[in-house]
């Protein structure tokens, strides 16, 4: 039974009879409209906007009356937003959307446009029913995968970047000739409000966009900046939003009022048209209004003064849109009023029948499709797949060989970031497959991780096989939250319905012989493994790393896996273990895959098991033949995912031996250990434990960094006092 359902059926509020102030208002004014002269037609498009306006609004109003009932859970609108609604006119139902959160006018239109009904899906998200259509229960957005609208998060901006990624991606597609998600032909929009402009992740956006547009690459997108002059109680200062955006050359800008809605269909579609036939982005400067404050708990009079809200009401899109009617001839404003009200009967059965509606009742419920996983069918798309033959390879060469394994089988597989093309990246991995597969497939982005992450979303949605390189893990964290907020929750926020399969490459850790200091040498991991359902690959040579590497693909074409591939920068070019010229850490893919979360255990030694995974794994072989010489004998298992960890090979070979010394790299707070010694007490392992991890700490420049670094001599000294 779903919580609460016994009462919610038994639910049975009313509705206030009486009318918000600014209700009243529009009625009073669209009652008040003279007929124009002789009865006319309605402009093309006058009906389906003043529907859609009027339909958002009541939206609106029911979010607030049902939350007073504690039955509805979101009270940010749209309320003088609407004219929003022109721009979705303007456009195709397939035309991708990722929209602001005030654009619910645009998400009813475009229902419209479609023959779909919106306003339950709008109330089903507030309600957070089950039966909302994209997010099912887990957030109130605008999503629908018949509508081409990609739903979005409330990080503000966060989906810029990704509109861009989905229109470069549309292009790329055609010129490879490969399925896309989208009509080649498709206009991409995305809409945000004045606030958002100034966000670091938007200016990323539009400077990627303009940078893209700039070279002649085809960039089909119409941003739309949403400008009611506020961001919650800041102002924006006037002026502000439209020299800003202004300011890029290769973004046409536009501008229109949002009361005039003749004026901004007209302009929409003018601009939808150009961008569609040029292949050039453009922006829409709407300037509307903001009615019901930010969101239901905003008490607007505390910064704003009631003459200034009141005025407002005088610029209110709906009675914009009535008056275009009534002038046309083919409405009488008391008509309109009628109508308003009619539907407001309606919208408000709607709410209060999705009140009634089941919630999520169970965590596995609710977590059902934040990150699926089917081996089986990882398996069977590995299944068969040889490896070349060839001398045995370092780290960076099996990387290397599994990116132009990827890349001749999957013909939608892109690979890029900064300097991965003709220098083949800073380290050399992805040398020679420029050349060998053209800059179509393996492109210079510009210097921004944002974008490129964001390239990586948008192609990712687009049907596309990104795998995007990040040049050293202490750049990832600026721009981390593309894979955090948008890359991992969209199928959590979609259910399945969209996905992003991809795989980030990462260049990081410490060992690099004291050469660049942190930023070139960074162990922090935490900010990854805390991510629900990402998969960390993180290998520590060639004949796991290319196997896996091909797993990674398989499981972002499969599952739409999100992964970040962790590669150990220090091992990439070692080729002995023990001694100079053992070659021991050369090899040739093993398998034809590594299954997601299984590890790799050296020796049968029964006195402890050393788990560790990337440098501290060649660290731990090097101390195991020392504890040998000491009649200390380990076995050392490498994790090779740090998520999902490999807890279950991580039991068998520590009830092996009964002793546990954990070898991390990483962090001592925050580093894969917690999380290792963490899941052998939810196990019940109950053997000794102990771990030796990095400072806390930034790495130094030089030998000062081994101060901090874990090191075989401290592995060695656990190891024996473990064991002793
Ligand atoms: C990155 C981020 N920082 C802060 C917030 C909190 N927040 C939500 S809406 C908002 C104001 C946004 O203003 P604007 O972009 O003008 O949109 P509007 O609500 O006015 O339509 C803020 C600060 C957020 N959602 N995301
Ligand atoms: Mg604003």
């Amino acid at each position: 039974m779903p919580t609460g359902a016994a009462e919610r059926g038994t639910f049975s509020a009313t509705m206030a009879d009486d009318l918000d102030p600014l209700e009243t208002h529009l009625l009073e004014a669209l009652g008040a409209l003279a007929p124009a002269g002789p009865a006319g037609v309605a402009p093309d498009g006058a009906e389906a906007l003043w529907r859609a306006q009027v339909d958002s609004r009541l939206c609106d109003f029911a979010a607030r009356w049902l939350q007073k009932e504690g039955r509805s859970f979101y009270t940010i609108g749209s309320a003088g937003h609407e004219s929003n609604a022109a721009v979705a006119l303007a456009l195709r139902t397939t035309d991708p959307a990722l929209l602001h959160y005030r654009s619910g006018a645009f998400y009813l239109a475009r229902a419209g446009q479609a023959g779909r009904d919106g306003v339950p899906d709008i109330m089903l998200g507030v309600t957070a029913a089950t039966d909302e259509p994209i997010a099912g229960g887990r957030h109130k957005v605008f999503g629908n995968h018949e509508l081409a609208v990609i739903p979005q998060t409330s990080t503000i901006a966060s989906h810029l970047p990704r509109a861009v990624g989905v229109a470069i991606a549309i292009d790329r597609a055609r010129k490879l000739g490969v399925e896309c998600a989208w009509p080649l032909d498709s206009v991409v929009v995305c809409s945000f409000g004045d606030a958002s402009l100034n966000h670091a992740t938007a200016q990323a956006a539009l400077n990627t966009a303009a940078h893209a547009a700039h070279q002649h690459l085809p960039v089909p997108l119409l941003f739309v900046c949403e400008d009611n002059g506020l961001g919650i109680s800041v102002p924006t200062p006037p002026g502000w939003a439209e020299g800003a955006l202004r300011a890029r050359a290769q973004l046409r800008y536009e501008g229109a009022d949002g009361d005039d809605p003749a004026g901004t269909l007209g302009l929409a579609r003018e601009l939808a048209g150009w961008v569609r036939e040029t292949r050039r982005p453009a922006v829409l400067h709407l300037r509307t209004v903001r009615y019901l404050s930010h969101a239901g708990a905003d008490v607007e009079s505390a910064y704003r003064s009631l003459q200034a809200i009141r005025a407002d009401w005088e610029r209110d899109p709906l009675l914009a849109t009535g008056r275009w009617l009534v002038e046309s001839g083919s409405r009488s404003g008391a008509e309109l009023a009628e109508d308003y009200l009619a539907r407001r009967d309606r919208v408000r059965e709607i709410a209060r029948e999705s009140a009634r509606r089941p919630q999520l009742d169970s965590a596995a419920d609710v977590m059902r499709p934040l990150a699926p996983h089917t081996p089986t069918a990882v398996a069977a798309a590995c299944a068969g797949l040889a490896w070349p033959e060839g001398e045995p390879l370092t780290l960076a060469q099996g990387i290397n060989l599994a990116l132009s394994d990827a890349l001749e089988r999957v013909p939608e597989l892109l690979v890029f970031g900064e300097d991965v093309a003709t220098k083949g990246g800073v380290y050399g991995v992805t040398r020679g497959l420029h050349a060998r597969f053209g800059a179509g497939r393996v492109f210079d982005t510009l210097l921004d991780e944002t974008s490129i992450l964001g390239l990586a979303l948008g192609a990712a949605v687009s049907g596309l096989v990104p795998v995007p390189e990040i040049q050293y893990l202490a750049y990832l964290h600026n721009a981390e939250d593309q894979l955090r907020g948008e890359a991992a929750t969209l199928q959590f926020f979609s259910q399945g319905q969209y996905r992003n399969g991809l795989v980030a490459r990462i260049q990081g850790y410490g060992y690099q012989k004291g050469f660049g200091g942190h930023f070139h040498n960074d162990d922090s991991v935490a900010v990854l493994r805390d991510i629900p359902g990402l998969v960390i690959a993180s290998p520590a040579r060639a004949d796991d790393a290319a196997p896996m590497l091909r797993t990674c693909v398989a499981s972002a074409q499969a599952d739409g896996s999100v992964c970040a591939f962790l590669e150990p920068i220090a091992l990439y070019h070692t080729r002995d273990l023990h001694e100079e010229g053992d070659g021991l850490w050369l090899g040739r893919p093993l398998d034809a895959h590594v299954p997601l979360g299984s590890a790799r255990t050296y020796g049968d030694g029964g006195d402890l098991t050393i788990v560790t995974w990337g440098n501290g794994l060649f660290m731990s072989l090097r101390v195991a033949r020392r504890l040998e010489a000491r009649g200390v004998r380990a076995r050392v298992v490498d994790l090779r995912w740090l998520a999902p960890l490999p807890i279950e090979d991580v039991a068998d070979a520590v009830a092996a031996t009964g002793r546990v010394l954990v070898v991390d790299e990483t962090r001592r707070t925050g580093g894969v250990s917690e999380g290792v010694l963490a899941a052998l007490v939810d196990i019940g392992f109950d053997g000794p434990m102990a771990r030796v991890a990095s400072k806390d700490s930034f790495i130094p420049l030089g030998d000062a960094a081994k101060l901090v670094l874990v090191s075989e001599d401290e592995i060695e000294a656990a190891a024996v006092q473990l064991a002793g």
